[in-house]
């Protein structure tokens, strides 16, 4: 009798694919935050101009993002929605303007299907939207058009959603919640490796809330979609720390992006690109035995 073949497992690699590619989860990818809005909570105004909006993309690109996120609506808490023409006005000239200067993919943060629409057409690859798919025109063009999404977790919406935010176990109810989203998309022809999911910090969860999300980050893991999170610059770490401004969050979304890749986000959304960047190295390094040169 012949020996028995040792039988090779190929363990190929993660990936999260989208319209004109794939991501591979192989380590901790930045996702570069750029909201062309004038009232985001933390950068609003600042990149309303198309030039100034477009030379950050580029920037944000050059800095080692893996995707660059664009957003025309604050979704920050108390904002009112703006209707789609006037987002789509602020993000026309900017998606123009790097979509071909780029190789990275660019994400929409959008919660209007006729936006993500019009910004798939215009070389976007990803939708990023916030209500998790909650309009099901969203879930049905992202399959059309074989987009990557980010279902994201937020309770209420966000005129209202800190207001009293209320779970009986934040931690189960989000990852229900992410599981049954994605199921939906997937029930409408998106790819189940096209779906990312988000705990969506800060949107309609307290403080403890929060804390309670990153600390249980593996329940969001085990449903095996790539998993993104945006602590990025948010209240929770001024509440921890000393009430620092905006500008002084720095170190706390660090630490926070850190813990979170060691509980396994494959995916940090932020602001301070490539100091996010050069954390998330040191944190695949330790965490993954990867070392990059
Ligand atoms: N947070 C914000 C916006 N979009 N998308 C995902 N997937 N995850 C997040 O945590 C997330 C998000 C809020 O941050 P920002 O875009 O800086 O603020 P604003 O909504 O005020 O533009």
């Amino acid at each position: 009798m012949l020996p028995a073949m040792p039988r090779i497992v190929s363990k190929s690699p993660r990936v999260w694919r989208h319209r004109s590619g794939e991501i591979v989860l192989d380590r901790t990818h930045v996702m570069g935050v750029l909201n062309v809005t004038p009232d985001s909570f933390s950068d609003g105004g600042r990149y309303l101009a198309p030039e100034a909006a477009i030379q950050r993309g580029l920037e944000i690109a050059e800095q080692g993002a893996s995707i660059l996120d664009v957003g025309g609506e604050s979704t920050r808490p108390g904002s009112a929605s703006v209707s789609a023409e006037e987002e789509w006005r602020r993000i026309d000239p900017v998606l123009r303007g790097v979509v071909r200067k780029i190789d990275i993919p660019i994400s929409i943060d959008t919660r209007k299907p006729d936006v993500a629409d019009r910004a798939l057409e215009r070389g976007a690859t990803i939708i990023n939207d916030v209500t998790g798919l909650s309009d099901p025109r969203m879930a049905r063009l992202a399959s059309k058009a074989h987009a990557g999404v980010v279902v994201m977790h937020m309770q209420g919406d966000p005129a209202t959603m800190q207001q009293a935010p209320r779970y009986t176990n934040v931690a189960e109810e989000v990852r229900d919640f992410l599981a049954a989203r994605a199921k939906a998309g997937m029930a409408a022809g998106i790819e189940r490796e096209a779906i990312a999911v988000d705990p969506g910090i800060g949107f309609g969860k307290t403080v403890d809330q929060n804390l309670d999300l990153l600390r249980n980050l593996d329940g969001i893991v085990s449903l095996g979609h790539p998993v993104v999170v945006g602590v990025s610059r948010k209240s929770f770490i001024a509440h921890l720390g000393g009430g620092e401004r905006m500008e002084d969050r720095l170190a706390g979304s660090l630490a926070a992006a850190t813990l979170a890749a060691a509980r396994g986000a494959d995916l940090i959304r932020a602001h301070d690109v490539v100091e996010t960047v050069r954390a998330m190295r040191v944190a695949d390094g330790v965490l993954r035995r990867r070392a990059n040169l």
